[in-house]
Parts: C-alpha cells; structure tokens; sequence
C-alpha cells in the first residue's frame, strides 16, 4: 500500500500535474510550472544517478569477486576519455539546471513592465497576517486577515514586520518571502488559478507560530474581489462594539483571554479602569491613553509580572474607538 502511494507520488510529480500531485499543491501562479520542472528535472537526474553508479556498483562487486580461477587484474591507473566524458556530461547537465534556474528566478524576481502591478501591503506580526489593498479602489483604508487577489493580475506585495521575523508562504504560488522588522521586502506573482490556498508562515516566531496561517482568495473577477474585502475589512460601518470585537479577534486573542485566565499578556476581563501594577513598582489607571499607549509602545510601561513581548500597532481613530468600547464591555 505505502509502496503503492509512493509510485503513484513518482508519477505524479511529472510535470503533467497542474491540478497538484502527491508532492505538490496545485500550480496556481505562473511561475509554479517552472518550479516544478525544474525539481523534476533536479530530482529525476539525481534518480538516474543514484541508479547507474548503485548498479555499477552491484555489478562490478559480483564480476570481480575473489573466486578460483579468477586472477586480480592491475588498477587502471589513467584513461583519458573516461576523465573527459565524466567531466564534461555532467557540467552540460548542470548547465541546463542552470539555465533553467536562471530563466525562472528572473521570472520571479522581475514584476512585468508593461502591465498595472497592483500593490498590496503585507505585514506578519505575532500571529496573524493583514493585507491592506492600495490604490483603487480602498487606497489603504481596507485591511482584511484574508488575502484577496484577482485571476491573471499582476500584484506586488510589499512586507515587512513590527516584532520579529516572520516568513509568507504561499506554497500553491510556489513563492515565499521573508518579513523583516525595519525593511521592506517585496515579492511578486501572478495567480492563475481561482480558488483558495493556504498562506503560512515558514520562519520560527514563538507561541503561536504554528498558528499563523491564513488563506489567499483568488476570485474570478474585480466585483466578488472588491465585494469580499469589503465584507471583511470595512469596519468603519459597524457598530463600535463590534467593531472591537472583530479587531480583538483577529489581533489580541492569541496573548490577551476575556475570561480572566493569565495567557501571554493579563486579561482583558475587568480591566477598564482598573489600577494596574508596573514592573517598576508604579501605578496606572487603565483608561484611554494608558490603552492607546500600550500599543503603540507597548515597551514603555511593563505590566508586573508579564514579560515585554508585546506587538506594536498603530490604529485608525475608528479602530481605536472600537477597541475601548470592546474593552469597557468587558466587565468583571
Ligand atoms: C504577541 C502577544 C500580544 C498581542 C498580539 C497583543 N498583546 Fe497586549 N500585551 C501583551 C503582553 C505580554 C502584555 C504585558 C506586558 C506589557 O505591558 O507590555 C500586554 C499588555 C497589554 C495591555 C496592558 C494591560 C494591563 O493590564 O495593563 C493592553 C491594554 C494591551 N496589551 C492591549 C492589547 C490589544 C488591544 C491587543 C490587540 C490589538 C494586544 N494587546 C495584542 C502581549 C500581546
Ligand atoms: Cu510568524
């Protein structure tokens, strides 16, 4: 059975296998083929290697073996065409992998020119994805947990991180990309494929990494795109309270509980007006600026007892605004 599903595996992996194989996802981006092809091409040269020089092996242990009758033979000490075909077969095979490396990775790295790339702002922080789309039609003011993009458009995504590394893996796209606190790093792709894929983080980045996943949509064309980021992002026309909620849940519920259990950080249970013990012995009220203070610098004043591994963020004012109805709702 296990045998079985392996062969199956062997013969998925040709190229063949757009909708995705035993080894693979499907190939949803245009540069996913290239990618295939040249691990089938690495992968099937490595086989045929590992195969010739096993069996030569094999062979020559059972030809030459010490029997009666059989006299050693000396060492060949020099055979010049042997030396030039071992030498120069494989360098033509190496580059052929080269080439076809090279012709792919410009691919990846060269978003087209002659085409509208459109800009989507990534950031990975502990742990959750957002994506804010600019230009038209949101120019920035949407930012949804779910990557939205449209089949056969170009997109460029610009990244980058407020705590630590984090790492945006799309392995449908066959595409990934680190997000570094203080830079931006960029990548690009095309999807051709509608559907969902997963997006995950590939870069070790604490509690919760294994839980730093999320889905890219690709929709078929701009009116379900522009309808489902809307749904998903436009906070802005719903009530505070709810508002602070979706936000508490996209962004504060791996490291903040509202039952009153200790997790990363203290409990948001009871904590409106709360005085609050610091770690350097101080007090604070717990009210509107202490809130707001404590994530954009979320390093200034420790609370006693917890460590300061708090995420930055910076909020619009209607965010804000959610975020303390939510909090003051949260009564002991
Ligand atoms: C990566 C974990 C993490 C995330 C995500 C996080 N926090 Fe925190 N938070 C902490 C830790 C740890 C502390 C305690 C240390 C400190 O004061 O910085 C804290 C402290 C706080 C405090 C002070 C609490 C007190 O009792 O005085 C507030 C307010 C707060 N966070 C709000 C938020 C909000 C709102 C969000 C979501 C938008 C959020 N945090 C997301 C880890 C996190
Ligand atoms: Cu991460």
């Amino acid at each position: 059975m296990t045998s079985m599903t392996g062969l199956l595996g062997i013969i998925g992996s040709l190229p063949l296998a757009r909708q995705g194989s035993f080894w693979f996802p499907p190939q949803a981006s245009s540069v996913a083929a290239g990618t295939d092809l040249l691990y089938d091409i690495i992968l099937w040269l490595c086989v045929a290697f590992f195969v010739a020089i096993c069996g030569a092996t094999a062979l020559f242990v059972v030809k030459y073996r010490k029997r009666p009758g059989h006299k050693e033979e000396k060492t060949a000490t020099h055979n010049l065409m042997m030396e030039v075909t071992w030498s120069v077969v494989p360098l033509a095979l190496l580059m052929v992998v080269f080439g076809i490396s090279m012709y792919w990775y410009l691919e990846m790295i060269n978003p087209p020119k002659d085409e509208k790339v459109y800009d989507i702002t990534v950031r990975g922080q502990k742990w959750v994805w957002s994506f804010k789309y600019d230009g038209d039609p949101f120019d920035g003011q949407m930012v949804t947990p779910t990557l939205h993009v449209i089949k056969d458009q170009p997109y460029r995504l610009v990244m980058d991180s407020p705590d630590v590394i984090h790492s945006m893996y799309l392995p449908a796209f066959r595409v990934k990309q680190d997000c570094v606190p203080g830079r931006y790093n960029k990548l690009w792709f095309r999807p051709t494929m509608a559907g969902e894929f997963p997006l995950y983080c590939t870069e070790y980045c604490g509690d919760d990494h294994s839980n730093m996943i999320t889905t890219v949509i690709v929709h078929e064309d701009a009116n379900s795109w522009r309808d489902a980021i809307i749904k998903e992002g436009d906070l802005k026309n719903k009530p505070p309270l709810e508002r602070g909620q979706i936000i508490y849940e996209r962004n504060c519920k791996t490291c903040h509980t509202v039952d009153g259990k200790k997790s990363t950080g203290p409990s948001f249970k009871g904590i409106w007006g709360k005085e609050e013990e610091m770690s350097d012995g101080s007090k604070v009220l717990v009210d509107e600026a202490y809130v707001r203070e404590s994530l954009n610098e979320p390093g200034k004043r420790i609370v006693k007892g917890y460590p300061n591994s708090m995420t930055p963020f910076k909020f619009q004012d209607h965010e804000y605004e959610g975020i303390f109805a939510y909090l003051k709702s949260l009564k002991d």
